[in-house]
């Protein structure tokens, strides 16, 4: 009997574990689609507007020597200066972490390679934490539910067996609370299984 208790408890801790693990898995965002950040023309603002960028994601861009990775604030996005920039990367291969929600702004700082299109615009989006706690929830209570149900049906059965009188009321009150049951059982089906186990309960005590 202990088992299967110990068995749910750990199909839901994995079942959390999994939730967890999904709505922490972070995706990587290959700039344009490929992760070429070059000035062939590319309208990286029209592929970005298409990316669900989540914090804790990743962009990567891939970029010859004669590019950068410029972070730049939002004036200097709309101006194409990379004079005073958030961070500015080089080496051909950078990958930024979206670390927080909000707008995020790139661009080439060569001169013109922002004005011929490497110009990016970012807009990140909070995490959202509902799924992970919901998806746990109602598994806890689908494997709780079949657990009364049981009980519920030995409970009209051991309580007559205390006094054999009452046992003509209890059948008529029973199919109250077994009502969800009806739908599959049948109304005159419980009350038959009912009124079956009230009289080998009292055939039981007879002998
Ligand atoms: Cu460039």
């Amino acid at each position: 009997m202990a088992t299967a208790p110990q068995a749910m408890i750990l199909a839901a801790v994995a079942a959390a574990a999994l939730a967890v693990h999904l709505a922490a898995a972070s995706v990587d965002h290959p700039v344009g689609g490929s992760g070429a950040w070059d000035a062939s023309g590319t309208s990286y603002n029209a592929w970005s507007a298409k990316q669900a960028f989540v914090q804790g994601d990743t962009m990567s861009f891939k970029y010859a020597a004669s590019h950068d990775v410029t972070e730049v604030p939002k004036a200097g996005y709309d101006a194409c200066s990379g004079a005073n920039p958030v961070k500015s990367y080089t080496g051909g291969a950078t990958t930024v972490k979206l670390t927080a929600p909000g707008k995020r702004y790139f661009i080439c700082s060569v001169p013109g390679h922002c004005a011929a299109g490497m110009k990016l615009e970012v807009t990140v989006a909070a995490p959202a934490p509902a799924p992970a706690p919901a998806r746990s929830k109602p598994r806890h209570q689908r494997s709780l539910a079949p657990t009364p149900a049981p009980a519920m049906a030995s409970e009209p059965s051991s309580v007559p067996s205390n006094d054999g009188l009452p046992t003509v009321s209890t059948p008529t009150a029973a199919p109250a609370p077994k009502s969800s049951d009806a739908a599959s059982n049948g109304l005159l089906g419980a009350k038959a299984g009912m009124t079956l186990a009230v009289g080998m309960m009292a055939l039981a005590l007879a002998i």
